[in-house]
Parts: structure tokens; C-alpha cells; sequence
């Protein structure tokens, strides 16, 4: 924490999650109560994550919020639930004693600046990620501890996961005020070691349909996905907590697989239907099926969000014989800079066997880059002041003003 006259600042990272028992659909738009629960992994924050700094000024006008760099209107109704909640814990956990001329009073102004090392619009999930760190910095920022997964709920849903490290379920809760609709940590990210995480980053465009609208439609038209929520996600829920319990890559592949398959079936479901998956995405699930049903077993399994992106799970015996298989079938750009990025991945050769197994048609550039990761933990504190993204004069630096793709790597 640095702390100058009046000026206080918190900065804190937090993760990226991709669910594999998915939301979608809400039973309550405002506090964002989902109509089931959900299982995520937590992504490691050497490769994606937020970054968000918070600051206190008596000498600050107004709250003010800066995302990569480019002010945002902070009135927008989540980002107001999420400083509410915090500011009222805070409230709480003072018993009404507030000293104005102490660096943390409530009747100072906030500033926020946050920043993400991955394309916002790529349908990386950067909203779980952004309101994970806005809440859990914030939290920091007014020395407030304790059930924070409920705030970041009212941000974005899927940012509820994000604030744990590891594995974990936001349990969709029964009461209607949402105090039971929070995220537990199933296992901690040091559970599964050998577990990888493939992002296949198949277009970086914005997605055509926004997660909160899609699902808005498909609670409202799908027949489908109401017999999810009711009939498959409970028993499902059950049978994902196990295998990852159990590290059963077979039953935790399957399982990923087939809930990716029926959330996009629950969208072609909804009317007007919705179309994440692109052909690529097709070509990409159908390679899965290809190489498993060679070596006879789960060796990788997919899933999709709301976009065309896959997300490959698998352990790292079979990472480098994998993206082998993968650049085969999506030669990259021989002049198209880093196509690998993150963890380290040795070329090997693969089989005339194997090749012609896998290969039905080749899809030069068909995938931008691929970022190689592993589960991860939670939000962290960042104590270096030179990681701070807000100057004491309380506008951004220079780090908070470049979108840092690049620092990808
Ligand atoms: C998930 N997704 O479980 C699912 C799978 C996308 C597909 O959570 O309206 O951005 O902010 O609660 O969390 C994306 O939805 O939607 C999402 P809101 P959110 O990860």
C-alpha cells in the first residue's frame, strides 16, 4: 500500500476462469442469481490476468474508472453495485467511525485504473477477470475481508469464480436477496499439477452476441436449457466435482466436452438462434475426436465460450505431441510473429500414423496464436509501488495508458 499525505493506492492481479460446467441464464438480472451452478478452472496469471489499481484522495473530485487506459463511465449500474457492497462492508466493519482526515476515510473520492495483459474482445472472459480484481482491490483498498465472491457476483456472474484460485463451483443458491449464491473452492491449483490449459485463440474480433444479452434471450425462448439448468447440471455438478477430486482426466474430459456441446446446442436452441462456434471452432472439435479416438481414450478435450475460441484441457505429457498436431492442421504464419506463447512446448514429430489420423483438411492461419497455461490461484496483492497504474496525482501512468497485449508473453 502506498500511502503519501492523502493519497492511498491498492494494486492487486486477478485471474482469467473458463468454466467447464457452464452458466448460462439468470433467475435474477439485477443481483445476477444464475438459474444453475457452474465449475470453473482457474487460468495462472503468468499468462492472463487483470491488473487494477485503487485510490483514496481528499483531493479527488469524483470516482473515476479507467479501463486500458480510456476512461469509462463508473455509473454504469455493476460497477456501482460492486463499490456499493464494498464501501457498505467497509461502513460495517467501522461501526459508523469514519475520520475524514485519515487516508482511507469514506468520504474520499475513488480512482481505479485496470488493465489486462490479453485483448479484452478476444472472449477471453476478461469481465470475470476485471471484476474479480475491481472487488477484490477495492476490498483491500478499504480494509475490508471476508465473502467477496457475493460482490463480484453482482459484476459480472462468471467473476464470482475468479476469486479463487484452483477449481472451483459457484453454487447457484436457493434465498432471493442471492446471500447463497457464491463461489467455493473445490481443490486448490496445486491439486492436479500435470493438468495444461490450451488457449486456441481463433479470432480476436468482438463477439456478435454479448454473454448477458445471449442468455437473457435463451432463458427466455430455450426449452432446452431449462431442462439443463433442472435435470442435467445438478447431477453433472456432482460428477465434475468427483473427477476432479479424483484427477480423472477421462470422466473430467468427457464431462467438459459434452457440457461445452450442450450449452452451444442450448444456443442454437434459443430463438432467434445464437452462433458462437465458426468453422474453425467445428474443425477444432472434430481434430479433438480424431486424435482421442486414435490412442482409444480422452487424451484432450475441449470447450467453447461465447465465441469461437477453443479451450483444449489436457496433461503435459501430451502438450508437446498436441500443438504438434495442432500446427499441423493450422500451419501458422510462417512471418506471423509468436504463435506459441506462455508455457514452454518442445517440437517433436509426429507419426505418418498419427498424421494421417488426425488430418482431414488443412486450415492454414486459422488460428492467430495459441497461449499455453496451467490452473492457477487466486486474486494477489501486488506490493511493489512501481506496479501501481495510478500516479499520486491520481490519473494513470504510462503502463495503464498501453494496452499491454503484447506483455503477453
Ligand atoms: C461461463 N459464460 O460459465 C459461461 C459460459 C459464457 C459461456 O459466464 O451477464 O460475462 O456478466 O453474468 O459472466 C459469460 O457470462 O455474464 C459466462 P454476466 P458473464 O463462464
Amino acid at each position: 500500500m502506498c500511502s503519501e499525505k492523502s493519497f492511498t493506492a491498492v494494486t492487486c492481479t486477478a485471474p482469467v476462469n473458463i468454466a467447464v460446467i457452464k452458466y448460462w441464464g439468470k433467475r435474477d438480472e439485477e443481483l445476477i442469481l444464475p438459474i444453475n451452478s457452474s465449475l470453473s478452472v482457474t487460468l495462472h496469471q503468468d499468462q492472463l490476468k487483470t491488473t487494477t489499481t485503487a485510490a483514496l484522495s481528499r483531493d479527488f473530485k469524483e470516482d473515476r474508472i479507467w479501463l486500458n487506459g480510456t476512461e469509462e463511465n463508473i455509473s454504469q449500474p455493476r460497477l456501482q453495485s460492486c463499490l456499493r457492497e464494498v464501501r457498505r462492508l467497509a461502513r460495517k466493519r467501522r461501526g459508523g467511525k469514519d475520520d475524514d482526515a485519515t487516508p482511507r476515510s469514506m468520504s474520499h473520492k475513488v480512482h481505479i485504473a485496470s488493465v489486462n495483459n490479453f485483448p479484452t474482445a478476444a472472449g477471453l472472459a476478461s469481465s470475470a477477470a476485471g471484476y474479480a480484481c475491481l472487488v477484490y482491490t477495492l476490498a483491500k483498498l478499504y480494509g475490508v475481508e471476508g465473502e467477496l465472491s457475493e460482490i463480484a457476483r453482482q459484476g459480472s456472474g462468471s467473476a464470482c469464480r475468479s476469486m479463487y484460485g484452483g477449481f472451483v463451483q459457484w453454487v447457484m443458491g436457493q434465498s432471493a436477496d442471492g446471500k447463497d449464491s457464491l463461489a467455493k473452492q473445490v481443490e486448490s491449483e496445486a491439486h492436479w499439477p500435470d493438468l495444461r490449459i490450451l488457449i486456441l485463440v481463433v479470432s480476436a474480433e468482438r463477439k456478435h452476441v454479448g454473454s448477458t444479452a445471449g442468455m437473457q434471450t435463451s432463458v427466455e425462448t430455450s426449452p432446452l436449457l431449462k431442462h439443463r439448468a433442472e435435470c442435467v447440471v445438478p447431477m453433472r455438478m456432482e460428477d465434475m466435482t468427483e473427477a476432479i477430486r479424483q484427477r480423472d482426466f477421462e470422466r473430467f474430459g468427457q464431462l467438459t466436452m459434452k457440457d461445452s456441446n450442450q450449452f452451444h446446442a442450448t444456443c442454437l436452441d434459443t430463438f432467434p438462434p445464437i452462433f458462437y462456434l465458426n468453422n474453425i471452432s467445428k474443425h477444432i472439435i472434430s481434430l479433438v475426436h480424431r486424435y482421442n479416438a486414435y490412442y482409444g481414450e480422452t487424451k484432450v478435450a475441449y470447450t467453447f465460450d461465447a465465441g469461437p475460441n477453443a479451450v483444449i484441457f489436457t496433461l503435459d505429457t501430451v502438450v508437446n505431441e498436441f500443438v504438434e498436431v495442432v500446427k499441423h492442421c493450422f500451419p501458422p504464419e510462417s512471418n506471423g510473429g509468436t504463435f506459441l506463447k506462455g508455457l514452454p512446448v518442445s517440437p517433436t514429430t509426429l507419426t505418418e500414423e498419427l498424421r494421417s489420423a488426425v488430418e482431414t483438411e488443412l486450415t492454414p492461419k486459422g488460428l492467430q496464436y495459441v497461449i499455453v497455461t496451467k490452473p492457477g490461484p487466486g486474486p494477489q496483492p501486488l506490493d511493489d509501488l512501481s506496479d501501481h497504474l495510478l500516479g499520486p496525482d491520481g490519473m494513470p501512468t504510462q503502463t495503464a495508458r498501453v494496452l499491454t497485449t503484447e506483455a503477453l508473453l
